[in-house]
């Protein structure tokens, strides 16, 4: 394990699901060889959703934001691997999928802001925090890969 191995909390939001796109987003991830240590497919509560999103409670478009994400149900995920945090979020685009380049999720499988599809952490402490909120200790999956060696090279 390399230093940089670190967990990234990742979530389709209920667009994803109800457009039939989580399996393409999930192989993106597994394509790529990061390793899933937890997954629930859920519908999330206001209370959760507040706190998972309470950075931005002052802004006005969270109302929208908290109603957007009880639309249907999400999947929250937990991906490790070295950088993780930050490539996950290099492989989501940018907030705005308008500006997100192809070849990212956001950049190739959805339009606004407002249905931008998937979430993921911004930090690595922002991470913990997340994963921590949504997943009990023990739905964190303890196992080795058999492609691991296949995938780093030390
Ligand atoms: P990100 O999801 O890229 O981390 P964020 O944490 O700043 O972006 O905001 C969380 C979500 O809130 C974002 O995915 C969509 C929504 N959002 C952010 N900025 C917005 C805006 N200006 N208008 C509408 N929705 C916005
Ligand atoms: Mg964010």
């Amino acid at each position: 394990m390399s230093a940089n191995t670190e967990r990234t909390f990742i979530m389709l939001k209920p667009d994803a699901v109800q457009r039939g796109i989580v399996g393409e987003i999930i192989r993106r991830f597994e394509a790529k060889g990061f390793k899933l240590v937890a997954m629930k497919f859920m519908m999330a509560s206001e209370d959760l959703l507040k706190k998972h999103y309470a950075d931005l409670a002052a802004r006005p478009f969270f109302p929208g934001l908290i109603k957007y994400m009880q639309m249907g149900p999400v999947v929250p995920m937990v991906w490790e691997g070295l950088n993780a945090v930050k490539t996950g979020r290099v492989m989501l685009g940018e907030t705005n999928p308008a500006e997100s380049k192809p070849g990212t999720i956001r950049g190739d499988l959805c339009i606004q802001t407002g249905r931008n599809i998937i979430h993921g952490s911004d930090s690595v402490e922002t991470a913990k925090r997340e994963i921590d909120l949504w997943f009990r200790p023990e739905e964190l999956v303890d196992y080795k890969p058999s492609q691991y060696e296949w995938v780093y090279e030390n």
